[in-house]
C-alpha cells in the first residue's frame, strides 16, 4: 500500500485537486483527519493500538509543517499538546488507554483551562487485552473529566470525527477525546479524504484567571466546565454524529463504536440509537428514542456506561444482563446476548466465529539481549520486580524469572516496597527497559537513591522501544522523523541521581552478567546494572554468524532449552533416552548465549559462513 495520503491527490481538471479514496486503518484515518483539520503539533507515547497515528502523521508530512514528537510519556505528551493549543496551534495527543492514566493529572485540569486552538486527545482502548495490562473503559475517565467524547465506528468515521473533533474543541474551548478500540484502530476501510492543510495559528493570549489553576481561579473554572457540559449536551442532541435509525419499534438498541456495525448485521430490522458523540449523553434524544420503542436494550463493550446513565433517567433499560462486561464484544458474543434476551432464536443460527487458529504463544526473538540477564537472575535466586516491555515475556516458561508486573515504571517503586517488606526470599531486583525507565522509572530511582534502599535495578537498554515496534526515545539518539538527537547517558543519569554502584554489562556475556548481578546484590545499598546490546530487530536487524550443533557432541542435557530461544529446536537424534537439539541457521542471529550454556561445547559457529556484504 502506498503511504496513506502521500500520493492521494489526483488532478480531476486543470487547477482542481480531488483526493481519491484511500484504504486506511482507523489509526491512519485519524492521522489523515488531523492533517485535514490543520494540526500543527502532535505528541504522544507509543502503545498498541495507538502507535501508528503519529507514525502516519510523519509520513503525511514530508514538508515538515507539523511538529511531531514521541514524548517521554503520555503526561508529557499531553502537556506538550495542551501548551501548543493554548499557544494557538491545533494539537493532537495520541496514546493507548492506560496512557490516559499517566496523563490524567493534566487531563482532568485541562477541562478547566480549556484550549484556545483545537486539542484532540486520542485514547485507543483495547477491549480483549490483545496487548495490554488491563482493559479499562476510558469512556468512564472521559465522563469523570467532564469533556466531550467521540467514538468512531470505522475508518471513514475515524477521519470524519477527527476533523469534527478539532472544530468542536475550538468552538467549546475544551479538549475532545476521540476514543477508538483495537478493531477500529487496526481494521482497514475505504476513506473519502479531503485536502491536507495547516490551520492558521491563533496566537497566545495571556489570561491567568483561565490558565493558572490556583484554587481561587480554578473554582470559577470548575463552574465554567459544568456550564460548558450543559452546552455540550445541547450540541450532542442535534449532532449529526448521533442519530436515530427507526425500524421495527418492538426493539430499540442503543449502541456506539464498532458494536454499532455488529448490531446492524445481527438485528437489521431493529430501531437503533447510534451514539457517535456519546458524552455528554443527549438525554432528550435518548428519551425520545425510548418512548418510540417497546423494549430498550443497550449493547456496549465493557462497562455499562450508557446503560447506567439511561437507567438514571428512569428508563426501563436492559443490557449487561445479556452481554458480558469483560472482553471484546464481537459478533458472536452479541448474537449469544440477543439469544439470551429472546430477541433472536438460537435454532438455525450458525455461530459467528472464525475457524480456530493455531495458538502461538509469544516468545522473545532469537538473539534477544534480554534473555541471558533473566537466566542469571534465576541463578542468583532474585525476587524480580518486573515491568512492561518485551522482557515481560521472561515471566513465562522457560525463563520464568519475573515475580511481579503491574504498570509501566512500577518495577522500581515496587522493588523498594518488596525490599522494605522484609519478606523477600532473595535479593530484590527491579528489571526495566530503557524506554520504560525514561517513561516512569526515573522518579522511582530517585526515591530509591534518596532513601538508600538496598536493592538492584537492572536497566535493559536495547536502544529502542521494542515492544511497540521500535519507536525512538530520549536515549535512542534519534527522533520520530529519523533526525539525529542528543542521547541521554543512562549511567551518568543514575550517578547524578545518587546511585553509587553503576555498572554496564554485555548481556551476551552470560558469566559477566551473572557476576555483575551477584556483586550488585552483595552491595550494601542501591546498585544499577545497565545492559548494552541493541535490539536484534530495530532499528537495524542484527544478524551475525549463525550457530550450529555438533550432533556427536550433544549429550541432550537440554540446558540450552532454558533460554527459550526459538532458533533451538528438537533434533531427530537421541542420547540416552533424551532428544538432542539443533539450531535453525536461518533464524539464529549468532548471539552465542546458547554456546555459553553448553557443557560439552557442542554449539559452534556455522563453518564456512561469512557476513554477506
Ligand atoms: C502507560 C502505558 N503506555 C504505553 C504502553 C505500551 N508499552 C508497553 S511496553 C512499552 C515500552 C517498551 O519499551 P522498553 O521498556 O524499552 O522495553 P523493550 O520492549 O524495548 O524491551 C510500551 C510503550 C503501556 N503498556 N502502558
Amino acid at each position: 500500500m502506498t503511504a496513506p495520503g502521500a500520493s492521494s491527490e489526483v488532478r480531476a481538471s486543470p487547477g482542481a485537486v480531488t483526493p481519491r479514496p484511500l484504504l486506511l486503518s482507523g489509526n491512519e484515518a485519524i492521522a489523515r483527519g488531523a492533517r485535514e483539520a490543520g494540526v500543527r503539533v502532535a505528541a504522544g507515547y507509543p502503545g498498541t493500538p495507538s502507535t501508528e497515528i503519529l507514525e502516519t502523521l510523519v509520513r503525511l508530512d514530508p514538508g515538515r509543517q507539523v511538529y511531531v514528537e514521541w514524548s517521554t510519556n503520555e503526561k508529557v505528551g499531553l502537556d506538550v499538546a495542551l501548551g501548543a493549543a493554548i499557544g494557538g496551534a491545533r494539537a493532537l495527543c495520541a496514546m493507548k488507554h492506560v496512557g490516559l492514566n499517566v496523563a490524567a493529572d493534566t487531563f482532568m485540569t485541562s477541562a478547566y483551562t480549556g484550549v484556545r486552538a483545537g486539542l484532540v486527545v486520542v485514547s485507543a482502548d483495547d477491549p480483549g487485552m490483545h496487548s495490554s495490562q488491563n482493559e479499562q473503559d476510558n469512556r468512564v475517565l472521559v465522563r469523570f473529566a467532564g469533556v466531550p467524547l467521540l467514538e468512531p465506528a470505522d475508518s471513514q468515521e475515524a477521519r470524519d470525527f477527527t476533523v469534527h473533533a478539532f472544530d468542536l474543541s475550538e468552538r467549546f474551548d475544551v479538549p475532545v477525546v476521540l476514543r477508538t478500540t483495537t478493531r477500529v484502530s487496526h481494521a482497514r476501510g475505504i476513506v473519502a479524504p479531503g485536502p491536507l492543510r495547516v490551520a492558521p495559528g491563533l496566537g497566545f493570549q495571556r489570561n491567568p484567571a483561565k490558565l493558572v489553576m490556583l484554587p481561587g481561579f480554578a473554582r470559577s473554572r470548575h463552574r465554567v466546565m459544568l456550564e460548558r457540559l450543559e452546552a455540550l449536551e445541547r450540541e450532542a442532541e442535534t449532532s449529526p454524529l448521533n442519530r436515530i435509525e427507526w425500524g421495527d419499534r418492538a426493539l430499540g438498541v442503543v449502541t456506539s463504536s464498532i458494536v454499532y456495525h455488529y448490531v446492524r448485521e445481527l438485528v437489521p430490522g431493529a430501531s437503533v440509537l447510534r451514539l457517535g458523540f456519546s458524552h455528554p449523553l443527549p438525554r432528550a434524544l435518548a428519551r425520545e428514542f425510548a418512548a418510540g420503542v417497546e423494549r430498550l436494550i443497550v449493547v456496549e463493550e465493557l462497562e455499562p456506561f450508557l446503560e447506567e446513565q439511561l437507567r438514571a433517567l428512569g428508563l426501563a433499560v436492559e443490557g449487561k444482563a445479556y452481554f458480558p462486561r469483560d472482553g471484546e464484544l464481537g459478533p458472536e458474543a452479541i448474537r449469544r446476548g440477543f439469544v439470551r434476551a429472546g430477541v433472536i432464536a438460537e435454532a438455525g443460527e450458525k455461530p459467528l466465529v472464525s475457524p480456530p487458529t493455531v495458538t502461538r504463544p509469544p516468545v522473545l526473538c532469537p538473539g534477544c539481549p534480554h534473555v541471558a540477564p533473566y537466566l542469571a537472575l534465576r541463578q542468583i535466586g532474585a525476587v524480580v520486580s518486573g515491568d512492561i516491555g518485551c522482557y515481560t515475556l521472561a515471566a513465562i516458561e522457560p525463563l520464568a524469572a519475573m515475580d511481579t508486573t503491574v504498570a509501566m515504571g512500577s518495577s522500581i517503586g515496587m522493588a523498594i516496597g518488596l525490599a522494605r517488606s522484609g519478606g523477600a526470599t532473595g535479593p530484590v531486583v527491579a528489571t526495566i527497559g530503557d524506554s520504560t525507565f525514561l517513561h516512569a522509572g526515573l522518579p522511582a530511582l530517585a526515591d530509591a537513591a534518596y532513601h538508600r534502599t538496598r536493592m538492584t535495578v537492572l536497566i535493559l537498554d536495547n536502544g529502542t522501544t521494542a515492544m511497540t515496534g521500535g519507536q525512538a526515545h530520549p536515549a535512542a539518539g534519534v527522533t520520530i522523523r529519523g533526525d539525529a538527537a542528543p542521547t541521554i547517558d543512562l549511567p551518568a543519569v543514575c550517578r547524578a541521581l545518587g546511585v553509587e554502584f553503576v555498572r554496564v554489562v554485555d548481556p551476551y556475556d552470560l558469566a559477566q552478567t551473572q557476576l555483575a548481578l551477584e556483586q550488585a546484590a552483595a552491595f550494601p545499598g542501591l546498585s544499577v546494572i545497565i545492559t548494552n546490546r541493541p535490539c536484534v530487530e530495530a532499528p537495524v536487524k542484527v544478524r551475525d554468524q549463525p550457530y550450529t550443533v555438533l550432533a556427536e557432541q550433544c549429550i541432550a542435557c537440554q540446558y540450552c532449552m532454558n533460554l527459550g530461544c526459538p532458533s533451538i529446536t528438537w533434533s531427530a537424534e537421541w542420547h540416552e533416552g533424551r532428544r538432542k537439539v539443533q539450531i535453525d541457521p536461518v533464524t539464529c542471529t549468532g548471539c552465542t548465549v546458547c554456546a555459553q550454556t553448553c557443557p560439552t561445547e557442542a554449539m559452534v559457529g556455522l563453518p564456512g559462513w561469512s557476513k554477506p556484504r
